[in-house]
């Protein structure tokens, strides 16, 4: 970070999302983050995290704010006493903006946003380590499924012994509410899980994620307990092959919308196109939507360490859904799959 702060003549740069002040720091619950170019950086956090945070976080020196105290006023007096003068920022909404603009009177405030993300975009070998084991938790998460998920059960109870099975596993949470969508429901995207049956025969959508050292996966299957339908099948083998033909296209260098319009693409000359309502995918790790995305404006080369979903789907309302994805790694001459789940349309 320091690299690019000189790059863009910048002397310090204040991080206030949570996600990129752990990024930066280890520890999850820091208030802010103060990155100054020549000198230590200072992780300003409250009284409930001061202690765990004096233990476990790295590359800082650990700011307590007192109950009755401001951190940014604590920032301001610390960015005065090393007389910076050009700060960037990350991600902050309008209120901390304006707050900041005039606590820091005199300073050079600028959008760097992106700086962040172009360091967090590329995963180093400790994140990718953090980032197959929640993908190999994920995967045991979803086989899981494939064992219990039987007609009368509830979507919460599946979804209860996906999550019941991660947490065995290490897995730290989740890395968002899981969904059991079945039946017309599956053709919600993001459907969650409700008190509904699964009745035989029915489209099941299970989307699932598992959270290991802070990073997280993003893992889909759909499945029927009993016998595809013809048309069931037809949108499950549309929506498989779109799935593999874009994995397929995915190495260094391609561009993430020529990703997503392999599938798009795909699935346009099969008829489902307006069924396709979202992008093809998005970069994961500390958050589960983050950059690189996959989508048709994003015109960006794809990155060697870059970690991103491929999940095509078809929605079709009042019938049901069916989307496949994957947390898939980007190498150099190709793609790895991280998530390994079986392909396998019906269970039972
Ligand atoms: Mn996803």
């Amino acid at each position: 970070m320091k690299k690019s702060l000189e790059k863009e003549n910048l002397n310090g740069y204040i991080v206030a999302n949570e996600k990129n002040i752990l990024y930066f720091s280890n520890f999850l619950g820091g208030v802010r983050l103060l990155i100054p170019r020549e000198s230590e950086n200072i992780l300003y956090v409250r009284g409930v995290n001061y202690e765990s945070a004096k233990r476990t976080a790295k590359n800082c020196r650990v700011k307590l704010i007192k109950m009755v105290e401001d951190a940014d006023l604590s920032v301001r007096d610390q960015v005065k006493r090393l007389n910076l003068s050009r700060i960037g920022f990350d991600v902050i909404n309008a209120s901390l903006y304006l707050k900041l603009t005039n606590v820091l009177k005199g300073v050079k405030l600028e959008d760097q946003s992106t700086l962040v993300r172009e360091l967090r975009d590329v995963k180093d070998e400790k994140e990718l380590r953090y980032l197959r084991k929640a993908a190999e938790i994920t995967s045991e998460g979803m086989k899981t499924a494939f064992e219990v998920i039987r007609p009368g059960l509830l979507e919460y109870e599946v979804a209860a012994e996906i999550e019941y099975a991660m947490r065995k596993l290490g897995s730290n949470g989740v890395a968002f509410d899981s969904i059991v969508a079945s039946s017309v429901r599956s053709a919600f995207p993001h459907g969650g899980c409700t008190d509904q049956k699964i009745r035989r025969d029915d489209l099941v959508m299970i989307d699932i994620g598992a959270k290991y050292q802070n990073y997280v996966s993003d893992l889909t299957r759909t499945v029927v307990v009993g016998k595809l339908s013809p048309k069931q099948q037809k949108i499950y083998e549309i929506t498989n092959e779109a799935q593999q033909r874009a994995f397929q296209a995915i190495q260094e260098g391609v561009k993430a919308c020529e990703v997503d319009a392999v599938a798009r693409d795909f699935i346009k000359k099969e008829g489902y196109e307006k069924n396709f309502v979202h992008n093809l995918g998005h970069g994961v790790g500390l958050d589960v939507h983050e950059t690189p995305i996959l989508s048709s404006e994003n015109k960006n080369a794809l990155k060697s360490r870059n970690v991103v979903t491929v999940e095509p789907g078809i929605y079709i309302t009042g019938f049901g859904g069916i989307r496949i994805e994957d947390t898939v790694l980007v190498h150099k001459d190709g793609a790895e799959r991280l998530t390994k789940a079986v392909y396998t349309p019906e269970v039972k």
